[in-house]
């Protein structure tokens, strides 16, 4: 069986556990408090020297690191990953547009507000991102407008990945009442077959 190095809070871990779970794929999970440096030991930094979760272990005893990179490896052969070559590159493109733009700014503010994380460096960072946020959430209400999903006509990895810190946006104090078009989204993917919350471990 597969094991997921997590926690449980933590956005880029829920995209991989929602993955699994809509899957099919059997797998157990490892916990760790990643506010207490529990990704920093020795022994962690062997699974991924980067030390962060989520970590995927296969069963031959590989290592998989970076929640995305997770996603295109279960997604490939399955409808999360289009074979078009095209819109497989527009996967991609959201992939990327979420780790650069929008997980840095929505999930970090996130994490920072609601676990009590504030200190004077990051009090000065507050509103860029905050407004790089918003903006990220911008580019999704324009994108999504006439479109059921972020590619094609089904859901894809694009989806789990970008709905992962957006339906949770509210905990870093970003208000969803201003994106209309990307509330409809959220209750359509949370509405699929196979949906878990992101307090499911
Ligand atoms: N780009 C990485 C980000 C992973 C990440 O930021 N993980 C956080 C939890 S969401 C973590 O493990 N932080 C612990 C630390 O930095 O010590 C991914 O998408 O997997």
């Amino acid at each position: 069986m597969v094991r997921l190095h997590d926690n449980l809070p933590s956005g880029n871990g829920y995209k991989v556990r929602l993955l699994l779970t809509k899957l099919g794929i059997p797998f157990e999970r490892v916990e760790y408090d990643v506010d207490r440096g529990e990704t920093r030991t020795a022994d962690f930094l062997r699974k991924n020297l980067n030390g962060r979760i989520p970590v995927l272990e296969l069963e031959d005893g590989r290592f998989l690191a970076e929640s995305n990179a997770i996603l295109v490896y279960l997604a490939e052969g399955t409808p999360y990953l289009p074979a078009d070559r095209f819109e497989r590159a527009l996967v991609l493109q959201w992939l990327f547009f979420e780790q650069y733009s929008h997980e840095p700014n929505v999930a970090t503010l996130r994490h920072w507000i609601a676990h009590n994380l504030l200190n004077d460096e990051r009090r000065l960072m507050l509103d860029s991102k905050r407004r790089d946020g918003y903006a990220a959430l911008e580019v999704m209400e324009r994108h999504l407008d006439g479109r059921d999903y972020f590619v094609g006509k089904r859901s894809s990895i694009a989806d789990i990945a970008l709905y992962a810190y957006t339906h949770v946006a509210e905990e870093g104090e970003f208000d969803l009442g201003r994106f209309p078009v990307v509330r409809r989204w959220l209750a359509r993917i949370a509405a699929e077959p196979g949906h878990i919350p992101i307090t499911k471990g």
